[in-house]
């Protein structure tokens, strides 16, 4: 079975009846909300088959399923994933368009589920993506979060968060599962038994996710938090009317809001609760799976595949023990056996602000069987290794050390960083468990991040190598014996000109600033922060502007610079980044002498759909992170297989990158991870760098004067004194090079016949930065879950 092929005219009957039925409208009173919410039903009606024969496969096979635990899905929209997993995209398109309207529209009405921060979030999308089409039988496990990641606004180039509503209209992808629930109890006393002061219910609502060509479909099942009582009747009729919701608001905040803090501690008990939350409902919901199939508890790790994206399931560990031990009677050292047998934890970080730990007091007060457990897991780590890595120390409770010692494979999520993670955060658990630590590269779903997003490449591929590339990335291989062919790349550039052209328009729309097609487009997106270096970005920004403004008949590269991303609410710093951007931005763009050589834009409220517009438009991607900091990137990756070139630090993937696409066709600049560990240790580095580095002491000296911030030249002492006295992440060292290694970029641009080798060969060369290819690596190395497609992908 390969595509569930679609008549228009059938589909535009489920359309009109969708509108009828389910949504009570007719044609003439239809809003777009309403015939976007038809088209989504109408598909989803065509999931449900594929995703009950996975089902009834799953059940049939008696094999292992793999269950990935994460806080972050940061998926974007579904309507046009599943129009064209199903084949069905051609035919939306005709169904909508003999009713008068235009398929692009309605699918771009769709709200972002955006229940995520960054890559973290992405990569577990990716992930359910690349699960699916492999055949892999799966659930993603998570929150559903009313209230996805911050909607950012700028008010005066300042950073404004405003609370994000998706769940306002109806998500047209989920079933909600009211039967589905279970009790989560918190806080209270162990006397013997666990009794817990307060309970909420997790209630499941499970949304299909559907694989290439409708092949396969699993589940990624969310959990809402609702109160065990819905109403206090007694004190309402008491006429206290707010102590009547309060046992309720306080139930549902655990699913109100996704923590926007990447960066230090987060919310304290909130945060905590929420993690304790989802992990505890996933996991009772998988002891119950696995009961009802009839299998001995002994048995559980031959069924079961738990992976933790991150610490913040890593509750998993004691509550699996929990489980085993208090509701299933498995004797204590068995429940721990059996619970590293069935756990992995994936680590995306060494940043050691970003390694969670919870302070004891809190921990006790809201887990105390947990932490009983914990003690009892130490105890036997400490035994059995003669380690002395503790869990529990310093008054807090590790749970990067926690979430280790109870998985039986860690893996990093790129070669260097894998590497990083058995020489610093975990090199001495690596000494205590040799060969637990491994890597599994990252990728990205070719679904969504070529195929859906870029139609002008994915149809010159598929003009030239055919379309089994989608679901076999390294079939872009075949792409390099025309990278001779000069009509070939004449086409390749034609199509990066027709997405330059798109996002010319579409800045025109969404920000109102005209740009030429013709510049090259440098794009930097991601989460703002002082390790990825947007902050370097701008001062390089402002070296050239001064470099044309001082020989302004020279031969410039124009150049559009665009920026995308949200800080952290409580990350000052990387506000003060925004801010400086935006006022820079202001600067140059109304600077007569530069205006059509240099442009700075910097669109509010980067999220996973605009993306999906500024990549294919790249033809530079900003991936210059201080080395041994960036764990891999996955947009390195994306940009890589649009054809950008990058210019970049030997950082993460962008070794690997570097190492597949040829170092030829890639800008490396900067300090390697080890020689920014020596920098570090030489007094005065960073005055030292600045002193010999004209461009950026001029620069630096513009900003303190306050020429970007007119009336308020103080704006930015703070940051500028920050790179004389703390640059823990070494702009200054690496500013030079970098500044460098961009005017390289600007003479390579110009030659347009070798930009446009390099370009394809970007693309051809990427194939092995698909998720499918990550995935296949989890699947083989940690999981060891087969593939339940037949040979002949059915
Ligand atoms: C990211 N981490 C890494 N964390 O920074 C990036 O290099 C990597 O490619 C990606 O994971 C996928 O492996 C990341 O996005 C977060 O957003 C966390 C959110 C919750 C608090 C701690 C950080």
């Amino acid at each position: 079975m390969t595509n569930t092929t679609i008549a228009p005219e059938d589909l535009q009957k489920s359309i009109l009846q969708h509108l009828e039925k389910s949504l009570g409208k007719d044609t003439q009173n239809a809003t777009l909300y309403d015939w976007r919410t038809s088209l989504s039903l109408a598909l989803r009606d065509l999931v449900v088959d594929p995703w009950f024969r996975s089902t009834r496969k799953t059940y049939e096979a008696a094999g292992k399923r793999v269950y990935y635990l994460s806080m972050e899905f940061l998926i974007g929209r579904l309507l046009e994933d599943v129009a064209i997993n199903l084949g069905a995209e051609d035919a939306s398109r005709k169904a909508l368009a003999d009713l008068g309207l235009e398929y692009d529209k309605v699918v771009r009405d769709e709200p972002d589920a955006a229940l995520g921060n960054g890559g973290l979030g992405r990569l577990a999308a990716c992930f359910l993506d690349s699960l699916s089409t492999l055949g892999i039988p799966a659930y993603g496990y998570g929150i559903r979060y009313e209230h996805g990641l911050f909607e950012q606004h700028f008010e005066d180039g300042r950073q404004i968060e405003v609370a994000e509503g998706w769940l306002a209209q109806r998500h047209t992808w989920e079933f909600e599962r009211p039967e589905v629930t279970y009790r989560i109890g918190f806080g209270g006393h162990v006397n013997g038994n666990w009794e817990p002061a307060e309970t909420v219910i997790a209630n499941a609502y499970d949304t299909p996710i559907l694989g290439w060509k409708g092949r396969w479909a699993n589940t990624l099942r969310l959990w809402s938090a609702k109160p065990t009582v819905l109403f206090d009747l007694g004190s309402f009729n008491r006429g206290d009317l707010v102590g009547a919701v309060v046992p309720e608001a306080l139930a549902r905040a655990i699913s109100r809001v996704l923590y926007p803090d990447d960066t230090t501690e987060a919310g304290k008990e909130l945060r905590l609760k929420q993690e304790y939350f989802f992990t505890s409902a996933s996991l009772q919901d998988i002891v119950r799976r696995f009961g009802s199939e009839g299998y001995d508890i002994d048995t559980l790790a031959d069924h079961v595949a738990i992976q933790l994206n991150d610490t913040h399931p890593a509750i998993a560990g004691p509550e699996l023990i929990r489980l085993l031990a208090d509701d299933h009677g498995v004797e204590m050292a068995r429940a721990i056996e059996i619970a590293r047998d069935c756990l992995a934890y994936t680590n995306h970080t060494l940043l050691p602000e970003a390694l969670e730990r919870w302070d004891l007091g809190l921990f006790a007060r809201t887990l105390p069987r947990h932490l009983q457990i914990i003690e009892t897991i130490e105890a036997d780590h400490l035994s059995r290794t003669g380690s002395h890595v503790r869990i529990i120390e310093d008054h807090s409770v590790k749970m990067g050390e926690l979430a280790f010692v109870m998985a039986h494979c860690v893996n990093g999520v790129s070669a260097l960083h894998s590497e990083l993670v058995k020489k610093t955060v975990f090199a001495d658990l690596n000494r205590d468990y040799p060969g637990r630590i491994i890597n599994q590269t990252n990728g990205v779903t070719p679904r969504r991040w070529l195929y859906n997003c870029n139609a002008p490449l994915r149809e010159l591929i598929n003009r030239t190598i055919g379309e089994s590339w989608v679901d076999d990335l390294d079939q872009l291989k075949k792409l390099e014996t025309h990278v001779s062919d000069a009509g070939f790349l004449e086409d390749f550039m034609a199509a990066k000109q027709a997405n330059k052209k798109r996002l010319a328009n579409w800045l025109g729309e969404q920000v109102g600033q005209t740009v030429d097609p013709a510049a090259m487009f440098d794009i930097q997106i991601k989460r703002i922060h002082e390790y990825k270096r947007q902050f370097m970005n701008i001062l390089e920004t402002i070296a050239h502007w001064n470099e044309i403004r001082d020989n302004p008949n020279g031969d410039w590269t124009p150049r559009l610079k665009i920026f995308g991303g949200k800080a952290a609410p409580g990350y000052f710093v990387a506000k003060e980044i925004i801010h400086l951007i935006n006022d820079v931005s202001r600067v140059i763009n109304t600077d007569p002498v530069t205006r059509d050589r240099l442009k700075v834009i910097y669109p509010p409220n980067y999220n996973v759909s605009m993306a999906e517009v500024l990549i294919p438009a790249a033809d530079l991607s900003e991936q210059i992170s201080t080395a041994g900091k960036e764990a891999s990137g996955t947009g390195n990756m994306k940009f890589a297989l649009n054809g950008a070139l990058t210019i970049g630090t030997l950082d993460g993937a962008n070794v690997e990158i570097r190492e597949r696409v040829g170092e030829e066709n890639f800008f490396l600049f900067g300090l390697t991870a080890e020689e920014v560990v020596n920098r570090r240790t030489q007094h005065d580095f960073s005055r030292t760098a600045i002193a010999n580095s004209p461009h950026l002491a001029r620069v630096l000296n513009q900003i303190a004067d306050g020429l970007f911030s007119a009336g308020d030249p103080g704006r930015y002492h703070g940051l500028v004194t920050l790179l004389y006295e703390h640059d823990y992440f070494l702009v200054t060292c690496d500013f030079d090079d970098y500044h460098a290694t961009q005017n390289k970029v600007d003479t390579a641009f110009v030659d347009r016949r070798r930009w446009s080798e390099m370009a394809a060969l970007n693309t051809a060369r990427s194939g092995w930065f698909s998720s499918d290819r990550t995935i296949e690596g989890y699947a083989k190395d940690i999981w060891n879950t087969p593939s339940l497609l037949d040979k002949s992908g059915s």
